[in-house]
């Protein structure tokens, strides 16, 4: 641990070693995260279907072996007080707990703790342990569970062996069988250090962290652990760790700073204070923490252990290297007399005692119980008992003055705090899986939760092959211009995010606030398209024969629909059935996560000081589960469509906007225009004829960089060739109907 991963020159002269790309050219816009999880990586066929695969699984009996494993302690890795307990509900929490609110990545979705970084995150010491004893169960079941869902079947099966009754589960997460390199986990180069998401993006920390200082300038920008920000959208204060550093803030043991950090991590992981409070006290009500001596006895994580290991990392010669000699965190602490089985203790320890600061027998700053007397029994010798002790993030829940106030009232009253724990671990478990169309299995909660962002079912019959075609008729008869069906039906859609499966046309969400009021959607020209739409779906639903209804989130897709066949004289799918959400079903502050800031399909938003415009481009094109080839496809098509967010003419590089054509690619491509930037920021630029010099065209770092970055360039020149256009209208409406049932988990 700790080797600068840049810099390190010991690769092989084959099997794609040598320095790259990435190595020559560091700043350069990659778009490798557009071609990841594809078949040739899986090694299951095309058409394995995990949702019927899993509804074939014995469930009751995987969770019987579940129950049995438990207290099954193995020889090579020992249970502490006879019950993996504590250590499966650290794996499915470390699982779930990487999930970022704010672009919806990380999570337990895809089984990726099996991989690196995470499998070798110094936070998830130990859990290479816990996922092998699961090995068994997983090879007799094979396919019909995921790892992704068994990880966290196992932390819901741990906490019911352990006297807790869980809120319910859900199965239906397809694994993963490569690393995700899509998420973005900081810019530090050492394990865990903070110098970057601290100090604005800029390497440089503060005295006495545990970052990298390399320059003194940037060391006055990072502000100190009671007023720092975070960057967005990380959730977690140093490279390599789930939430914060168990020892308080960069290593300092103050627990009202850590509740700071806290509070910004699980707020990140979409969780409020009472949920926060519940989770950790709900947590830490089991299992201990590990630091039997120093971690200099601890070898090489997962991904660089010796061949021999097989993968099991963090070979410890500290006397046997398991059981009551393990190092995982390097802190020693037993929260509660009964580790292996739900109680009030922690709660009731927090506030009851004084705590001391004291060393673990590794060194790291811990608190004990002052007044108490020892009566924890040992994990493994029961002649011997401890003293409760806490983490400086512990003490969070009692000195800081909000977290104090709902500890307290939790300590009160049991049964709120067992149902706030309940909850909100099912939260955590969830939280990425999308709608409950997903969710599959015998134990689905029957309570609708808000954060689920429900669709209601449709309680009429839907509309028909000839309602359509007279709906079509209707949309394009009320005289707006097409274009504002375009962006409105994309606008609807394209709020989709793969990564936790949000947003979407479903629920025609886009009338309600936030939505409604976000600028990149141009209120006005919404309200028209939202006004006409609402005559045509009340003049339909008042006359339609046998009680059918059309939504408004079908009539918006169906708008847009109608629209592109008009421009392009091709028929586009449709495929019937969305239904409409309330306000009330709608979380606004929840929502606000899912506005875009830039969406180049829009031609919307410019570089920051970090990202450069067309890096946003890529990323939304990845949270939309777009190709290379479907996001230029989409961005050529648009153009001509005409559909900027503000009207603009910018990469509309044709003479007939409007209609669907392969023009943006053929004018791009043109080599008698010269380009030249025409602001100081490098976002505008002008195409002029080489010859004439006359202005030809207007484009934004969207346009040119499918003309400069070689790989786009190569796809733009498919379209734009002599052979181009027809297939260019083609994939343009297959990737289109594509974007419009993202979020079809009802239908497929
Ligand atoms: Fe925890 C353990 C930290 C939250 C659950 N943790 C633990 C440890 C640490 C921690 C350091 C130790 C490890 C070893 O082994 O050594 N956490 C922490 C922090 C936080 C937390 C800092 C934030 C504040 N947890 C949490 C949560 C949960 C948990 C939320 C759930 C829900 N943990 C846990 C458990 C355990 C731990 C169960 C035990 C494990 C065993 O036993 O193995």
């Amino acid at each position: 641990m700790g080797e600068c991963p840049v810099h390190n020159t010991r690769t092989a002269p084959i099997g794609g070693g040598g320095t790259k790309n990435k190595d020559w050219w560091p700043e350069g816009l990659r778009l490798n995260i557009l071609r990841q999880h594809t078949p040739v990586s899986n090694p299951l066929s095309k058409d394995f279907d995990y949702a019927s695969a899993f509804k074939s699984l014995d469930y009751d009996a995987v969770k019987k072996d579940l129950h049995a494993l438990m207290t099954d302690s193995q020889e090579w890795w020992p249970a502490d007080h006879g019950h993996y307990g504590g250590l499966f509900i650290r794996m499915a929490w470390h699982s779930a707990g990487t999930y970022r609110v704010e672009d919806g990545r990380g999570g337990g979705g895809q089984g990726q703790q099996r991989f690196a970084p995470l499998n070798s995150w110094p936070d998830n010491v130990s859990l290479d342990k816990a996922r092998r004893l699961l090995w068994p169960i997983k090879q007799k079941y094979g396919n019909k569970i995921s790892w992704a869902d068994l990880m966290l079947l196992t932390g819901n099966v741990a906490l019911e062996s352990m006297g807790f009754k869980p809120f319910g589960f859900a199965g239906g997460r397809p694994d993963t069988y490569e690393a995700d390199e899509a998420v973005y986990w900081g810019g530090e180069t050492t394990w865990l250090g903070n110098d970057v998401r601290y100090s604005d993006g800029k390497a440089g920390a503060p005295e006495g962290s545990h970052g990298v200082v390399d320059s003194d300038e940037h060391k006055k920008d990072h502000k100190d652990i009671h007023s720092r920000d975070l960057e967005s959208p990380l959730g977690s204060a140093h490279m390599g760790l789930i939430y914060v550093n168990p020892e308080g803030p960069d290593g300092v043991p103050d627990p009202v700073a850590a509740a700071r950090d806290i509070r910004t991590t699980f707020g990140r992981m979409a969780m409020n204070d009472e949920e926060t409070v519940a989770l950790i006290a709900g947590g830490h009500s089991f299992g201990k923490t590990h630091g039997a001596a120093p971690s200099d006895n601890v070898g090489k994580e997962p991904e660089a252990t010796p061949m021999e290991n097989q993968g099991l990392g963090w070979q410890n010669k500290h006397g046997s290297g398991k059981g009551p000699d393990t190092i995982t965190s390097g802190l020693e602490v037993i929260w509660t007399k009964t580790p292996n089985k739900f109680s009030m203790n922690y709660l009731e320890y927090l506030f009851k005692y004084d705590w001391e600061l004291e060393k673990s027998p590794a060194g790291a700053n811990q608190w004990v119980a002052k007044n108490a007397d020892s009566f924890i029994p040992d994990a493994y010798d029961s002649s011997k008992t401890h003293k409760p002790r806490m983490l400086t993030t512990d003490l969070s829940l009692r000195f800081d003055p909000t977290y104090e106030k709902i500890s307290r009232d939790y300590l009160e009253n049991p049964d709120k705090f067992a149902d706030a724990f309940a909850r909100a671990w099912f939260k955590l478990l969830h939280r990425d899986m999308g709608p409950r169309a997903r969710w599959l299995g015998p134990e689905l909660p029957s309570e609708t939760l808000l954060w689920e962002d429900p669709i209601p079912p449709a309680d009429h019959p839907i509309i028909d092959e000839t309602d359509i075609s007279n709906l079509k008729k209707e949309i394009l008869a009320t005289g707006l211009d097409n274009t504002k069906f375009i962006t409105t039906a994309w606008a609807s859609a394209s709020t989709f995010r793969g990564s936790d499966k949000r947003g979407g046309a479903n629920g025609a969400r886009i009338r309600l606030a936030p939505q409604k009021d976000w600028e990149v959607n141009d209120k006005a020209s919404l309200q028209q398209v939202l006004g006409a739409l609402d005559n045509v779906q009340q003049k339909f639903n008042s006359s339609a024969s046998g009680g059918k209804k059309v939504s408004l989130a079908d009539l918006i897709v169906l708008a847009g629909v109608a629209a592109v066949e008009k421009a392009s004289g091709l028929s586009v799918p449709f495929t019937p059935g969305r239904t409409d959400a309330t306000q009330e079903e709608t979380d606004e502050h929840s929502f606000e996560h899912l506005k875009p800031h830039h969406d180049g399909f829009r031609n919307y938003g410019k570089s920051t000081h970090r990202v450069n415009t067309e890096f946003f481009l890529v990323d939304k094109a990845h949270l939309l589960e777009l190709t290379a080839p479907e996001m230029t496809v989409l961005v050529g098509g648009l153009r001509t469509l005409n559909a900027n967010w503000d009207g603009s003419k910018h990469g509309v590089f044709t003479k007939r906007p409007g209609q669907l054509s392969n023009d943006f690619f053929v004018n791009l491509l043109d080599v008698n225009t010269a380009w030249k930037s025409v602001d100081n920021t490098g976002e505008l630029f002008e195409g002029v004829d080489r010859k004439t010099g006359e202005k030809k065209w207007s484009a934004t770092r969207y346009d040119l960089v499918f003309g400069s970055h070689a790989e786009l360039r190569a796809i733009a020149e498919v379209y734009a060739q002599a052979d181009g256009a027809e297939k260019f209208t083609k994939d343009f409406v297959t990737a289109w109907d594509k974007v419009m049932n993202l979020d079809r988990f009802d239908i497929h």
